[in-house]
């Protein structure tokens, strides 16, 4: 039944439990109804309702929404709640999200402990609450705060939601407080449906849908979610309640909303396999090289408290390494994230130094200096003379042959690639690359280092530019060449913004620095196929000095004041360009642009798959999204092309093979996909 019932003299007990976070599916639901029949018969003066364990409930099952709703419904469970002549108090002791926070809403009371949270976060899965959230909550809480609830998805601490009048009351043991409750007062609590929808508020309504143009652009259930609220303001409860199900069971059946019910369970199964053996326990870390990277890196380990030491070269070096994390912690204290005892605190576990002796105890060192093989070596070197000989040496290259590095020390198999990106402390992404001796326990190390700092772990092998970098090579190669042949990279951003990226291919090189790819261009120099096409743009902006906003000129100017502008001299390099290459220019639909680059990338995400430097389209989803900003709402990029559907991919990489057949050289998993009827997700080798 998923949950337990128990009586102790005119009071029902009724305990959800359905382990970790008791998730709402058909037998709690089948219980649920079981239990107000139950406390109906006993002819209880209340019932109380808690959670096991750490949480209240967290919402519907989420693995039931694939298959068709199965009976008892959620919505006629707390309908039945509601109107049960027993008045149901909720004892809310941890988490009550969606469905979860549902049942707390059509009880007649809710007290909460401390530390739970109330919540209605289903836009986040590409839902809208089902079962009488948007209408429970706006008469609850007034239309503002409903509003802000529902269709950002952001839950409420225990005090917000009791100043909000969402609950009753916070004490310590929620479960004694409800057994306290005086009947008689029990009993003069109108039910949450009878009360009257708040007035409308035009102005209320337009804010909110402004504020989501912005921050959920092409994502349909916020919207849909402010549509229900707005028009359940003028229908019976019973009209708005059928209308808010016709909507949740629309949405559930989506592409957006299975997309996102992806990307919730991927991200959840982002774990260690079973197999691996123990980590060794990461008392502190040695990080080598106090740039961007490894400042952020040094950064990210103190703030969860763990004692860095940051190795430079030199005196120099570490004035500049201190200096950044330094300005990392200013930022944190800026943004209210860091108060000046927790920045003091950070700064005291972090040591910079060029001392390596200094790290000599750390069990786990990664080195974040200047991307360069020879550089890297020597670092290696040092650490393998200084650290314990078990300590696990990592690197944080994007692109360079960790295997090379490895076989440069006296024990590779401690040796893998640890690959953060900028900025380190923020981004989700953490790739754990898997050298060809790295054994399982510097694996292992790897995910712990992970999971202390909340990070998305995905496993990749070695290659130039292991899952990440080497897709979004192709994305970038795809967007040069439909720049030269027709279009300008504001288009081609528009169109990706458009699609749902938050900035476009041109846009995020401005940001990083057009010296950066030009340098990986130089390195890729030596061994670039010669019939694959090249295109010149990129090295003239560089030899332009255009290198981006940092020097207020790159694919667009950045004149002072703010904001980017669009650039015709570069719009003109194309031109040029095309016009000495001897190509006839064609203008491109956004669609095509979209269209181009997206098959790009799906071509080249089916090698990696291919070759087995990511383990599943699912570790490539995650890369995607949590690395490279690809809507997370579409799924990630294999996600995405399974919606496409494989066939159709195949078709229009084999139309485009007419205009260049080694860009677009057909991946042998989608034509093995093709013939052996299978989705990305489901391929593996035959
Ligand atoms: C809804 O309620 C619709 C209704 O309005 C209408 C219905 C008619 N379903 O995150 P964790 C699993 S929509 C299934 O690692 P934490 C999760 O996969 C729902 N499974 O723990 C994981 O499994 P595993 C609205 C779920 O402590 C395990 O529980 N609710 C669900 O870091 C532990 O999860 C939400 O959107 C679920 N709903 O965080 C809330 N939730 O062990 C979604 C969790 O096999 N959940 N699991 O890897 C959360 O935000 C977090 O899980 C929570 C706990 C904060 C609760």
């Amino acid at each position: 039944m998923s949950l337990t019932m128990r009586a102790d003299g005119l009071t029902g007990f009724v305990t959800l439990d359905n382990p970790p976070v008791n998730a709402i599916g058909k037998a709690m639901r089948d219980g649920l109804m079981e239990a107000v029949k139950w406390a109906e018969a006993e002819n209880f003066d209340r019932v109380i309702v808690t959670g096991a364990g750490r949480a209240f409930a967290a919402g519907a099952d989420a693995k039931e929404f694939d298959g068709a709703a199965l009976e008892p419904f959620l919505p006629d469970v707390c309908d039945a709640i509601e109107r049960s002549f027993v008045p149901w108090i909720a004892a809310i002791n941890g988490v009550a999200l969606g469905g979860g926070a549902e049942i707390a809403l059509a009880c007649r009371m809710r007290i909460a402990g401390p530390k739970a949270q109330i919540g209605l976060p289903e836009v986040t899965l590409g839902v809208i609450p089902g079962a009488g959230g948007t209408q429970r909550a706006m008469r609850l809480c007034g239309l503002g705060k409903a509003l802000d609830m529902i269709a950002f998805g952001r839950p409420l601490r225990a005090a917000d939601a009791l100043k909000a009048g969402l609950i009753h009351a916070i004490e310590d043991d929620p479960v004694d407080a409800a057994d306290m409750v005086n009947t008689e007062e029990l009993g003069c609590v109108v039910p949450t449906w009878e009360l009257p929808p708040p007035a409308h508020d035009a102005a209320a309504f337009a804010a909110v849908r402004d504020a989501l143009a912005k921050r959920a652009p092409g994502q349909v259930a916020p919207l849909r979610a402010v549509d229900v609220i707005e028009q359940g303001l003028s229908l019976e409860f019973a009209e708005a309640m059928a209308l808010e199900r016709a909507t949740f069971l629309e949405l559930k059946q989506g592409n957006q909303s299975r997309a996102l019910r992806h990307m919730f369970f991927a991200e959840r199964a982002a774990k260690p396999p079973k197999d691996l053996p123990h980590a060794p326990e990461l008392t502190e870390i040695a990080v080598v090289g106090g740039g961007t990277m490894g400042a952020g890196i040094a950064y990210a380990c103190v703030s969860l408290g763990l004692p860095v030491t940051l190795l430079e070269s030199d005196t120099d070096g570490v004035e500049r390494a201190t200096h950044n994390v330094g300005k990392l912690i200013e930022a944190g204290i800026a943004r209210g994230r860091l108060s000046k005892d927790g920045a003091q605190g950070l700064r005291d576990r972090l040591t910079a130094t060029s001392d390596y002796t200094k790290a000599a105890n750390a069990p786990l060192a990664i080195e974040a200096a200047f991307e360069d093989m020879e550089v890297k070596k020597a670092i290696f070197a040092q650490l393998d003379a200084t650290l314990p000989p078990d300590a696990v040496l990592a690197t944080n290259t994007s692109y360079l042959d960790v295997d090379e590095i490895a076989a440069s020390t006296r024990d590779p198999s401690r040796v893998l690639g640890l690959h953060f990106f900028a900025p380190a402390h923020i981004m989700r992404l953490l790739e754990i690359v898997k050298g060809a001796q790295t054994s399982d326990r510097a694996l292992s190390t790897g995910y712990a280092l992970g999971k202390l700092l909340k990070k998305v772990p995905v496993v990749a092998g070695v290659c130039d530019g292991f899952i990440g970098n080497r897709i979004y090579a192709r994305y970038r190669e795809a967007s040069d060449t439909v720049f030269m042949d027709g279009s300008t990279p504001w288009d081609i951003d528009e169109a990706m913004v458009n699609f749902g990226y938050a900035m476009g291919p041109y846009e995020v090189q401005d940001l990083s620095g057009l010296d950066i790819g030009h340098a990986a261009r130089r390195r890729q120099d030596a061994t670039r196929d010669p019939n694959r096409r090249y295109i010149p743009i990129a090295d003239r902006m560089y030899e332009l000095g255009k290198l981006g906003k940092k020097v207020g000129a790159g694919w667009y100017r950045y004149p002072g004041g703010g904001g980017k502008v669009e650039d015709p001299i570069v719009a003109d390099l194309a031109l040029e360009e095309a016009h000495f290459a001897g190509i006839e220019r064609t203008e491109y639909e956004e669609h095509e642009i979209t269209e181009r680059l997206l098959l790009a990338m799906i071509n080249e995400a089916a090698d990696v798959l291919a070759e087995g430097i990511a383990q599943s389209a699912a570790d490539i989803d995650l890369v995607t999204v949590f690395g490279y900003g690809f809507p997370r709402w579409r799924g990630g990029l294999m996600h995405y092309a399974d919606t496409l559907g494989v066939p159709h991919i195949v078709e229009r990489i084999t139309a485009l093979q007419a205009e260049d057949p080694v860009a677009w050289k057909l991946s042998p998993v989608l034509s093995d996909c093709a013939d052996r009827g299978l989705s990305l997700a489901e391929w593996s080798p035959a």
